[in-house]
């Protein structure tokens, strides 16, 4: 009997184990390369408005520096607006500047052809759009910020934690998938994405799905121990 608890223990442990590595991000734009860039394919986002505003820097970050004549967003658009029900996006970013009479100037969200949700970004707090429910956060400097929609449910985190939460109910926009940049053609800001991840397999909290930030940390962690290694194998 004890063998065969043992057995049912070993066989929900390893069945758990492969469910949790099906989870993971289904796309991941690292900031290196101008999301539009042609080179990327089926891959590439959707540029609305004027993307001489935005550039790559040395550190792989998407720098746009919207100085006000037009708007500078990317869009990732996807076919079917079921998938758009449980979704999960996270970017690392912050924003040094912000004005204009649009709160959505700087912007990350998606959107499911009829009802668009998204996050505004400012320097000094955050909000989900056409709500009252904000957060006060220095966003001069990098925080992760993540949007999940599990239904009608929207949830928020930064830096792992939830900080908001809302009704999925947003603007009109026909447009169906992902977003972020610089959404309003007379408003001005300067803003850095280090990255934007996404996912439609579900609505996942960073418990469930570690932030991508994380990950990377980990590769770094063992770039160093190789690195590590290789010094000490010379003497
Ligand atoms: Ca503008
Ligand atoms: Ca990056």
């Amino acid at each position: 009997m004890k063998i065969l608890s043992l057995i049912l223990l070993v066989a929900l442990v390893w069945t758990s184990t492969l469910l949790a590595a099906e989870i993971e991000w289904e796309y991941i734009y690292e900031g290196d390369i101008l999301p539009d860039d042609p080179s990327l394919g089926d891959d590439a986002w959707e540029l609305k408005g004027d993307n001489k505003f935005a550039e790559v820097t040395d550190q792989d970050e998407l720098h746009i520096d919207d100085v006000g004549e037009n708007h500078c967003f990317f869009l990732y658009n996807v076919a079917d607006a079921a998938v758009m029900e449980q979704a999960t996006i996270e970017a690392r970013v912050k924003v040094l500047s912000q004005s204009g009479a649009a709160e959505f100037e700087v912007l990350v969200g998606m959107q499911d052809g009829s009802q668009s949700k998204w996050l505004d970004l400012f320097p000094d707090h955050i909000k989900l759009d056409s709500s009252s429910m904000t957060y006060d956060v220095d966003m001069t400097d990098y925080h992760i910020l993540r949007m999940t929609r599990d239904g009608q449910e929207i949830t928020i985190y930064l830096d792992d934690n939830e900080v908001i939460e809302g009704p999925h109910t947003g603007a009109g926009e026909s447009w169906k998938g992902f977003i972020f940049g610089a959404g309003c053609t007379l408003c001005k800001s300067e803003q850095y994405w280090d990255y934007v991840v996404f996912t439609t397999e579900g609505a996942f909290s960073p418990d469930v799905l570690p932030s991508y930030a994380s990950t990377l940390s980990v590769t770094s962690k063992g770039k160093l121990a190789e690195c590590w290694g290789r010094v000490k194998s010379q003497f």
